[in-house]
Formats: C-alpha cells, structure tokens, sequence
C-alpha cells in the first residue's frame, strides 16, 4: 500500500502560458510524488500545446484542456475532482500569474496538521499586498469585511484563491452545489466547508501583483460579490 501522502496542485488558468513556463517546474519540485492538474479554458496564447509538450515530458503534469472559457470556479472544480479520481490526500490551489509565491505551499500544507482547509491569507495579522493599486487593495479589503460580517466565517481573507485543503474538505464541497463564479466562488466554496464542520486555519502570505498578462476584474464579477454572500446567508443550507 501506498502511504505517502499524496498532493495534487490544481491551477485554472487562461492565457497563463508565460507563466506557466516557469510556475509548472517549480511546482513539480515541492510535489514530486503528487502532481500537477492544470485546468485551461483552451487558452489561445498557445497554453494547450505548452501543456501537451509538458505532459509528454511528465506524466505528473495533467492538463485538462475544455472547449472555451467557461470560468475560475468551474476549472477549479474540474481541477477537484480529478484530483480525487488521482488518489488526492491533499490539494493546494493558487493563481497561475506568481501572485502566490509556490515557496509558501509547503507552510499550508503543514498547517493541514490542524484544520482541513489552509487559508493563504493576506490580511491576516496586517496587510502584506504588494504593487496593487490602493483601489483595488481597498475593494479587496471591503470585500472581506463585507463577507465576514454577512456570513460570519471566522478569517480574515475568504477571497484568496492561495489554499490547501485535505481531501475530505474537497469531498465536502464536491457534495455541495455551488452556484458562484467570480471571486464569489471562494467565498462559496469556504462558507459550506465550514458549514459542514471543516476546520479553518490561516498562514500569512505575501500576495503581489500578476507578472505577466492582464486582468479579468469585471463590473459584474463585483455585482456578484455583492449580492452572493446574502443568497449565502437565507439561501439553502447544503
Ligand atoms: N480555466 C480558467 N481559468 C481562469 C479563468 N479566469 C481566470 N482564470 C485563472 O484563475 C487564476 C486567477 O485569475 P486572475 O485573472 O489572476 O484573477 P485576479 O488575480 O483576481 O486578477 P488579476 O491577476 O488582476 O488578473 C489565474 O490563474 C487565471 O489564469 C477562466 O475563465 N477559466
Ligand atoms: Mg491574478
């Protein structure tokens, strides 16, 4: 029998490629006996071959590439279930355009030790965001606020999309429906975890600005953040 824990890395990604060239080895190296599953929404940037040739070279990289960009949640949920269907004991989410730096993976995973769900949290004990506008770090900021008081799940950074879960928090997800897109996803995705008992711990991490490539902020994905933590709250409970 098999008993090393295994840890999947799952990336959504959308016109990533430069990026993914340097992030992809990195990754590899801190999870040499997991993998990496790359979810792209058929990236024009040229991403699918880039991932194809990476997969031939390595059969621990797992592209799934879909039909056309059908969002963050979506592939972050695909990029879950193939994780279970690998034998995932944990799984580490983070941003594709080195917001999230891959050395603080090995620091979730072992706050994993004590909680199902391992938040990399900027706002967690100070603020540490770096090259944002102040516009943006205020939204962010607000956002947070915003939720906590609405659903009252006990962190300060329940948008961060830099997390390590244990597979019985992503089997609790898994078996939920859930409705979100946009940053409110991560807010949906952690509020029915911790609905369903799964412990929640926060590490501190430095968030910076993308490297490369653009943004996706958008008026609705904001409209959503607003309205989504109230359907939360008097919506349905699983
Ligand atoms: N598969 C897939 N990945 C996506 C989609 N939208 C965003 N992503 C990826 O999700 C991750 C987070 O998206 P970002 O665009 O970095 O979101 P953000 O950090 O809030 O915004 P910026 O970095 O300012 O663009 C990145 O790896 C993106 O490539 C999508 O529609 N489909
Ligand atoms: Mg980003």
């Amino acid at each position: 029998m098999d008993t090393n824990p295994k840890t999947f890395i799952v990336l959504a990604t959308y016109n990533e490629a430069a990026n993914l060239k340097l992030l992809i080895p990195q990754l590899r190296e801190i999870v040499p006996d997991g993998g990496v599953i790359v979810v792209d929404d058929n990236s024009p940037d040229g991403s699918p071959n880039l991932l194809r040739e990476f997969a031939e070279r390595d059969p621990h990289v797992v592209p799934i590439i879909r039909s056309g960009k059908l969002g963050y949640g979506s592939a972050v949920l695909t990029g879950f279930k193939k994780a279970l269907e690998l034998g995932a004991d944990f799984v580490v989410t983070l941003d594709a355009d080195f917001s999230h730096d891959p050395a603080a993976i090995p620091q979730l995973l072992a706050a994993l030790q004590d909680a199902d769900i391992a938040l990399g949290s900027r706002y967690y004990q100070g603020v540490r965001v770096l090259n944002w506008h102040v516009s943006r770090l205020l939204l962010s900021l607000f956002a947070n606020r915003y939720v906590r008081l609405i659903l009252g799940i006990p962190v300060a950074d329940a948008t961060s999309g830099f997390r390590a879960y244990r597979r019985a928090a992503i089997e609790a997800i898994l078996e939920s429906r859930i409705d979100s897109q946009g940053y409110s996803f991560l807010v949906e995705i952690l509020y029915r975890a911790y609905r369903k008992g799964m412990r929640l711990v926060e590490v501190p991490i430095i968030y910076s600005e993308r490297r490369e490539g653009q943004s996706k902020m958008s008026k609705g994905v904001i409209f959503e953040a607003m309205l989504r933590p109230w359907l939360l709250r008097f919506g349905r409970k699983g």
